[in-house]
């Protein structure tokens, strides 16, 4: 049983019954037929992603449904050049043409993404958007995040149902039962799961009593140890890619407060991998070893968009825009030009 649990409303319509019958739009998903755009919430040209809002008959819930071009893999770069791919030219000068190429449809596949029912922090998540930079201490965690945590509950349905393999459970490369320091390890969603050049795998820890890097301590190392290792030995078994060419990595702020590990290929400039966003795992475990409660007394800087509520909350805690000639703050936010890369 796929994707089991998360709560949806839908109205009746004789068109929607499959909607209607099992409560699960992707349940004979073959087209995107259902679905009319209400707002582009991004077009990003260098990301070549397009981000939208959609209303989908026979339900009340809007759906965010993301459009990514693929990268090219060496097997099909061989592919493209035939005569398969037809071309039309727009200009040419001298030496130099410049065509739009159209190859076959197997080779031009879309990466898409949907997302229903959507909330409106799954919409609010993909709305290009100003973002602030917090330099969060240990007070602002416990006196602004923590509580900020305990009111907005962010669905994590979709990681118990993989711990529980009522999802992906064909899709997992590795998986380590021990209460304590198991995990499950398999693509992440935002990967095809064959384009080496964008590997992307998440670890997922069994426990759920650790929220983010903020929990970890000295008792955590043996778990944090032990991802690193099987993790990268089940990826170079599976793919060939050795540890040395593997970004292993939190995100502070994550977007899902269930503690899990990115691992992608150095050669992707995956989103996320950013100064404000991503630690290193290897960091990570070196700097618990030499101070145990290192994360419970660092200042950890993050970008949090202008629209998040949390943006809101950190405002309301006096820690808010400050006037653009003022030193940067020691404990405070910064306005920030550019945009975070994907949460
Ligand atoms: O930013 P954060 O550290 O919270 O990243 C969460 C990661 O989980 C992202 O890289 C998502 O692409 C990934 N992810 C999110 N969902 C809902 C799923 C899912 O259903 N399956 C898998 N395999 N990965 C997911």
């Amino acid at each position: 049983m796929e994707g089991q649990g998360s709560a949806k409303k839908f109205k009746k319509d004789n068109d929607a019954e499959t909607i209607i019958a099992t409560g699960d739009i992707h349940q004979g998903l073959e087209d995107l037929g259902k679905f009319t755009c209400s707002q582009v919430l991004k077009d990003d040209p260098t990301k070549k992603m397009l981000a939208l809002r959609a209303d989908v008959k026979g339900s009340v819930n809007p759906a965010v449904v993301i459009f990514e071009k693929t990268a090219f893999s060496e097997g099909s770069a061989k592919e493209i050049l035939s005569s398969a791919t037809a071309l039309k030219k727009t200009f040419h000068n001298d030496i130099y043409g410049n065509y739009t190429g159209f190859p076959k449809p197997e080779l031009n596949g879309l990466k898409v993404t949907v997302i229903h029912p959507a909330t409106d922090k799954h919409i609010d998540k993909y709305t290009a958007q100003e973002s602030i930079l917090v330099n969060e201490t240990p007070k602002l965690y416990s006196e602004v995040l923590l509580e900020h945590l305990k009111e907005s509950s962010m669905n994590i349905q979709w990681v118990y149902n993989i711990l529980e393999h009522r999802s992906e459970a064909g899709r997992i490369v590795c998986e380590d039962t021990a209460p304590e320091t198991g995990f499950v390890l398999l693509p992440d969603l935002k990967w095809d799961g064959r384009t080496l050049e964008t590997l992307y795998l998440v670890a997922i820890v069994r426990r759920r009593d650790l929220r983010s890097l903020r929990d970890l301590r000295a008792e955590h190392l043996p778990l944090l140890r032990n991802i690193w290792t099987k993790g990268t030995e089940a990826i170079k078994e599976k793919y060939g890619v050795p540890a040395w060419q593997l970004r292993v990595y939190f995100h502070y702020q994550p977007s899902y407060y269930h503690l899990h590990v990115h691992f992608t290929s150095v050669r992707f400039d995956a989103p996320g991998t950013h100064v404000g966003k991503a630690h290193l795992l290897p960091s990570v475990i070196s700097n618990i070893e030499l101070l145990p409660d290192y994360y419970q007394r660092a200042t950890l800087s993050y970008f949090v968009r202008c629209g998040d509520p949390l943006a809101a909350r950190f405002a309301r805690a006096g820690v808010g825009a400050r006037e653009a000639d003022a030193p940067p703050p020691a404990d405070g936010v910064q306005k920030s030009d550019s945009l975070p890369e994907e949460r």
